[in-house]
């Protein structure tokens, strides 16, 4: 039977260098083993895809919760091809997962104004609420998360047009990734995470990338865990 693949997923803030991290890491697996596939969620092509990329272009409103459930069923919509490639031994790199789904959801809040005119923030939807919906995907090997400033996300170009690309709403995220590094590094032993100082130049980011990769691949278990069980 093949070897199974590696499963990565990269994480991080709008202007991170993600995307074309995990291009580079795909090409760098193709090149190889032969066996590589590069997913990107959201994925807007399928049919649940273009409701999420309506949403994120404000060209349609959903409940919250209703539009947190379409992100997971994103991601659903891949789960059993995912476990597949895996077992045929195909590496797969992931740019944004479940993480990203909790993340953005439970960054979310009301903003009223309390009795003496100040602005008061509460959280819209719980941590837990927003991990059930991901619970029994396939959980990756490793999770590498981009970690950039506002400073530096502005030195690029400052965040584009979409819904969640404002920097209060950034620095909200950014704080619930934390609390999933936690959560992770506590409760989740089959899932490496790592950080990386993504205001580095490309190259330097992709070398550290190659070199943790290159860990797992030498010895991934047999078994797929699964996310949060
Ligand atoms: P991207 O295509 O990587 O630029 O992602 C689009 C936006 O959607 C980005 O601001 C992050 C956000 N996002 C990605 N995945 C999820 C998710 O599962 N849930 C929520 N609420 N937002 C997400």
């Amino acid at each position: 039977m093949a070897k199974r693949g590696v499963f990565v997923v990269i994480e991080g803030l709008d202007r991170s260098g993600k995307s074309t991290q995990s291009q580079r890491l795909f090409e760098h697996l193709q090149e190889k083993t032969g066996k590589a596939r590069l997913l990107k969620f959201p994925d807007r092509t399928t049919a649940i895809g273009k409701m999420i990329d309506g949403y994120l272009r404000s060209e349609s409103d959903l409940d919250d919760r209703a539009i947190h459930l379409l992100f997971a069923a994103n991601r659903w919509e891949c789960a059993a091809s995912i476990e597949r490639d895996l077992l045929a031994g195909t590496s797969i790199v992931c740019d944004r997962y479940a993480f990203s789904g909790i993340a953005f959801s439970a960054a979310k809040v009301a903003v009223s104004k309390s009795s003496e005119g100040n602005e008061v923030r509460e959280s819209i939807l719980t941590y837990e609420w927003c991990k059930s919906p991901d619970t029994g995907l396939p959980a990756p090997d490793m999770v590498i998360f981009l970690d950039v400033t506002p400073e530096v996300a502005r030195s690029r170009g400052g965040y584009g047009e979409e819904r969640y690309e404002k920097e209060e709403t950034q620095l909200r995220v950014k704080e619930q990734f934390r609390k999933i590094e936690q959560d992770v590094v506590k409760n989740f032993t089959g899932i490496e995470w790592w950080n990386l100082d993504a205001s580095k130049s490309l190259d330097e980011i992709s070398e550290s990338i190659r070199n943790l990769v290159a860990l797992p691949s030498d010895g991934v278990p047999a078994n797929i865990n699964k996310m949060w069980m």
